[in-house]
């Protein structure tokens, strides 16, 4: 170990030296790392401890899958129907089971006991041809982490999360406990200035694509780091500006980012105080007993979701389809066609645009155009 480390990141690695379990010793590598400066003399040490980290989160992940082989409670995974999943979160008697009810035909067991929920239960609603499917699930136990990873679980393979606050309780403190909770989990909600995008590829090494900015690094460098943690087929593209140790946290550790909102239930009761931030979350007053403000829910759900709907059109009619495609933001026509047919991707020849990404209707792009929500796609092949 170099001696010329900032007293900050000697600190860090005794840390290292100190943690007791596996899981520990991840985390410690990892805040060490983010302590070291980066540059030409911390470039062995930064490559041997982005090696260290790559080979315990393979031996942890190894171990896990091990265990949920062993022992994963029945019944907890809920199967994604529908375009778009979010996890209806919160603390006991909030209203989440009340909430799916109203909102979706699913039933869920409501009552005055506290923790009745123990399973999820799903519904459905429709937003304009986009299908939302809520997950109802059990309520968060403070200090159970035996009882919370089923919920944990069910919120990484989801597209976001509901969260549900009681206006006759804290909602600010309740909303803290809830970010903690998430955060400690390796859960990130609230806005956030850049995207990464993970596609498949059948190259073995990894490419970066760098559209926007990273403080403190190139694509290039980017690219080796990622070849240090051991990325192969892989194209990640990012999207916006952060900071290189921003980046890193997102691609060294099981660290996601899930859109999210917030919901105070049973205003009927009680008349909240909104002056609290919610990390930039948007917010929405309901009663689900008076039946007040619950129609809003899906729009607010699908516009924090990042995905944007698209209508297809065959060539030779003249009327879109009534269902659209919902894509993530950003998505290339190309990808578009991939989706819809491999063979139309293959032999993708130009699309004509309706809406709002092009400046004439029925313009002619090609496949790396980027169309907006609501827009009417035309491929020919
Ligand atoms: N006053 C009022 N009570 C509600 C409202 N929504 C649900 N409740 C009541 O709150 C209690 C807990 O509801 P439940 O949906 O089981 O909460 P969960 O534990 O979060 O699933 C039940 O007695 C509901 O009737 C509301 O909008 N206003
Ligand atoms: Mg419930």
């Amino acid at each position: 170990m170099p001696a010329n480390l900032p007293k900050e990141a000697l600190l860090k690695y005794q840390k290292v030296l100190e943690a007791k379990t596996k899981e520990e010793k991840l985390k410690a590598l990892q805040e060490y790392l983010s302590a070291i400066p980066k540059h030409k003399g911390t470039e062995n040490l930064v490559a041997q401890v982005r090696h260290q980290i790559a080979k315990l989160r393979k031996e942890i992940e190894k171990e896990s899958e091990l265990k949920k082989k062993i022992g994963s409670a029945p019944g907890f995974n809920i199967k994604k129907e529908g375009d778009l999943q979010y996890i209806i979160v919160g603390f006991t008697k909030s209203g989440k089971s009340s909430l799916l009810s109203a909102l979706t035909n699913a039933k869920s067991e409501i009552s005055l006991r506290p923790y009745t929920t123990t399973r999820p239960a799903a519904g459905a609603v429709n937003y304009g041809g986009v299908i939302i499917q809520l997950v109802d699930s059990p309520s968060i136990m403070e200090n159970n982490d035996d009882w919370n990873k089923n919920i944990i679980s069910l919120i990484r393979s989801a597209d976001g999360i509901l969260i549900v606050l009681d206006a006759t309780k804290s909602i600010q403190n309740d909303f803290n406990l809830i970010y903690k909770f998430l955060l400690d989990n390796g859960i990130i909600i609230g806005k956030k200035n850049f995207s990464l995008r993970f596609i498949k590829s059948v190259v073995k090494e990894p490419v970066f694509i760098m559209n926007g900015e990273i403080e403190g690094a190139t694509a290039n460098y980017i690219r080796r780091m990622l070849i240090e943690y051991g990325y192969r087929n892989i194209i990640i593209e990012f999207n916006g500006k952060a900071t290189l140790n921003e980046v890193e946290a997102y691609l060294n550790s099981n660290v996601v980012h899930k859109p999210a909102i917030v919901v105070i239930n049973k205003i009927d009761e009680n008349k909240v105080n909104l002056d609290f931030d919610f990390k930039g979350l948007p917010v929405l007053e309901i009663s689900v007993k008076e039946n007040i403000g619950i129609e809003r829910i899906p729009e607010i759900i699908f516009s924090s979701s990042e995905k944007i709907r698209i209508y297809t059109k065959e060539p030779n009619e003249d009327i879109p389809s009534k269902k659209p495609l919902v894509v993530d933001k950003n998505t290339k026509i190309i990808e578009i066609a991939e989706k819809i047919h491999r063979d139309l991707a293959k032999n993708f020849k130009y699309a004509r645009i309706w809406g709002k990404s092009v400046k004439f209707q029925g313009e002619k792009v090609g496949p790396d155009h980027i169309p907006m929500d609501g827009d009417i796609v035309e491929i020919r092949a």
